[in-house]
């Protein structure tokens, strides 16, 4: 009678042991979750738990056909959730967010990076399913049927909700405060398990959408303080010494900082940028703080002097807010403002974000002649890509604002015999091994396009900025990186790996390297000065890099600053001079700044505060649709 009431009520047990374990080998060896202790190890065996028996518990309540097809439709949701996480961890070294799961249109452009993350071997993600299903047809009288009773049903939920408070309770003993920080998604995934944060994560988005609906222009006013207090005057040397000049912006895909100036394989990777330096002015501790949305979100930083957010890409979550980008306001002063990019326009929403950002014109994928042979990876080559926007150039009206972003040196780096100019680095990291072909690939790309706007006559009459848009190399490549750049990668030297290069040309000027800590965040109110136009009244949380009394200051949006001397990561204070950890004294003092800077930020994005301040004009009916 035991053995059968036992042999009976398997299948919800079943179902819940196998996607338990499952979820936790997938821990072990899909993540790079760090543990450091057994305590960590015991909340992340036991995450998944608590999630696990409530859905499945459901099952308890339905008759017999129902129970079977609830627990296997389940059982298979639950596992797709988990494998997304997966491949979507593979290439972007972090979890889903809701905002993220419904860039549908992205992940149908992911295209041959998909295939490249993808192998056979990973139906075993699936394994627990079949065998599961299997059970259920093969073996129906050992997955019998059961009534379970209200006292089982009450005893089965009673644990599933004491296991829930045991890990919560871990969790917060181990991580205080867990919950109100949320910059770092792995830390959540380890407490609460992924399902748990998915969950979360739901919550959050509701909260999100709450928070626009409840917010007023009384709330700008601390914001408003905040950036007046920080506002600094311009360099009266370099206020509007590019007055009227076209604007030449360029996105460098994936480029760091540590491939300029060196070589690899005894050849340098950078040789055209490394020369394009010596005139221009080089900003060598330059940062990128952009988060999921990777390019786009540099194109919000850069544009807006805002920060993007902790989760999801804001080109896609808020692309109906209202905002003041430099396209928008150089409209008004006379400026055809265009972005050229030769992939689909709905790319991270771009299509749409742009009539919010201004922008005139989008040249995307349709005004470029794009096929097999001007091709490789995530789609057209830089060299074609740069040659034919320079008839696009041409065709503008002057003075114009064009923002170019880059492709080729895009993950997973592939790059045809004849357009590497460079051999691969040989370490286990295929990944780092290929970035450099592509990187000086890009770098040829950069040397024929100036060559060409000298020789159309665009070269004098334009400042170019040139910027690397985020990382190429995750930490996941972290042994390879060591080994090239001849260190051990700890936090220290991995958020100093954000940086990203940054040079302004301005004709006729020679340049110089500056060394300022600065971010994406301080390119908007820097470009308007160059140009001689006032930011007294815009919300920028970013400075002019040239202006005097810069403070030496950069947050990223995990969290992590940079100050002259000190790195703050992962709750360590770093001393620059040596990389090792040191009073965390040393940091405090910026502490509140860090977090005033990306809690303001975030409240004008969600709020959608620049609504309420001073008057919105009606660029967005100048947008001239393309490829339509
Ligand atoms: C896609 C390109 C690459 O259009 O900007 O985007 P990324 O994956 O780097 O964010
Ligand atoms: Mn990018």
């Amino acid at each position: 009678m035991n053995t059968q009431k036992w042999s009976k009520a398997s299948i919800v047990a079943i179902a819940i042991i196998l996607l338990w374990l499952k979820t936790y080998i997938a821990y072990k060896t899909s993540f790079d979750i760090k543990i450091e202790n057994w305590r960590q190890e015991i909340i992340l065996f036991i995450n998944p738990l608590s999630f696990l028996m409530f859905i499945l518990g459901i099952s308890l309540f339905l008759k017999e056909k129902s129970q079977k097809r609830y627990i296997l439709i389940t059982s298979f949701i639950v596992s797709a959730i988990l494998f997304a996480n997966v491949v979507f961890y593979r290439f972007f070294n972090d979890f889903l967010t809701i905002p993220v799961l419904f860039q549908t249109s992205n992940m149908s452009d992911l295209g041959s990076s998909v295939t490249e993350l993808i192998n056979f071997s990973d139906l075993l993600y699936f394994v627990d399913f079949i065998i599961l299903a299997v059970l259920i047809k093969v073996k129906p009288a050992f997955m019998g049927y059961r009534e379970y009773s209200k006292v089982d049903r009450r005893a089965f939920f009673l644990v599933a909700i004491a296991i829930a408070f045991f890990n919560l309770g871990m969790a917060e003993t181990e991580r205080p405060q867990l919950l109100t920080r949320t910059f770092d998604r792995e830390m959540l995934v380890k407490n609460i398990g992924t399902y748990n944060y998915h969950l979360y994560d739901a919550f959050l988005q509701s909260k999100s959408s709450a928070q626009r609906a409840m917010a007023d222009g009384s709330e700008l006013a601390d914001i408003d303080n905040y950036v007046r207090a920080n506002y600094l005057p311009p360099n009266e040397d370099m206020f509007g010494v590019a007055k009227g000049k076209n604007v030449i912006l360029i996105s460098m895909e994936s480029t760091q900082s540590f491939v300029i100036n060196q070589t690899v394989n005894g050849q340098e990777i950078t040789p055209f940028l490394n020369d394009f330096i010596k005139d221009s002015y080089y900003f060598d501790n330059f940062y990128h703080q952009t988060g999921q949305g990777k390019t786009s979100d540099s194109e919000f930083l850069v544009e807006n002097s805002l920060y993007p957010l902790s989760r999801g890409a804001v080109f896609f979550t808020h692309s109906g807010n209202e905002y003041t980008a430099t396209p928008e306001i150089l409209n008004d002063k006379g400026y055809f403002t265009a972005s050229l990019h030769a992939n689909n326009k709905s790319f991270w929403n771009r299509d749409i974000m742009y009539q919010s950002l201004g922008y005139q014109r989008f040249y995307s994928l349709p005004d470029y002649d794009v096929n097999e042979e001007n091709s490789v990876g995530w789609g057209m080559k830089d060299v074609d890509f740069f040659q034919q926007s320079v008839e696009h150039l041409k065709a503008m009206p002057k003075p114009f604002y064009a923002k170019f972003i880059t492709l080729t040196n895009h993950f997973p780096f592939e790059l045809g015999e004849e357009d590497s100019f460079i051999e691969p680095y040989t370490s286990n990291s295929k990944t780092l091994n290929n970035y450099f072909p592509t990187v000086r690939y890009t770098d040829e790309a950069l040397k024929l396009f100036v060559q060409k706007l000298k020789d159309e006559g665009l070269y004098d009459d334009s400042i170019i900025i040139i910027y690397g848009d985020h990382y190429g190399i995750s930490e996941n490549h972290n042994k390879a990186m060591g080994e090239y750049l001849g260190k051990e990668i700890t936090p220290f030297e991995s958020t100093q790996l954000q940086r990203v290069p940054l040079i302004i040309h301005v004709p006729g000027q020679k340049g110089k390297t500056i060394s300022t800590v600065s971010g994406q965040i301080d390119l908007k109110p820097t470009i308007l000065h160059l140009l001689g136009m006032d930011t007294k009244n815009n919300i920028d949380f970013g400075s002019d890099l040239f202006s005097k009394n810069r403070l030496d200051f950069a947050v990223l949006r995990d969290g992590s600053f940079i100050t002259k001397d000190h790195v703050f990561t992962r709750e360590t204070c770093y001393d620059k001079a040596t990389g090792e950890p040191t009073d965390r004294a040393a940091c405090e003092p910026y502490f509140e700044n860090a977090k005033n800077e990306l809690e303001f930020s975030d409240k004008i994005i969600y709020g959608d505060l620049l609504r309420f301040y001073g008057e919105s004009n009606d660029s967005k009916e100048s947008f001239q649709k393309t490829g339509e």
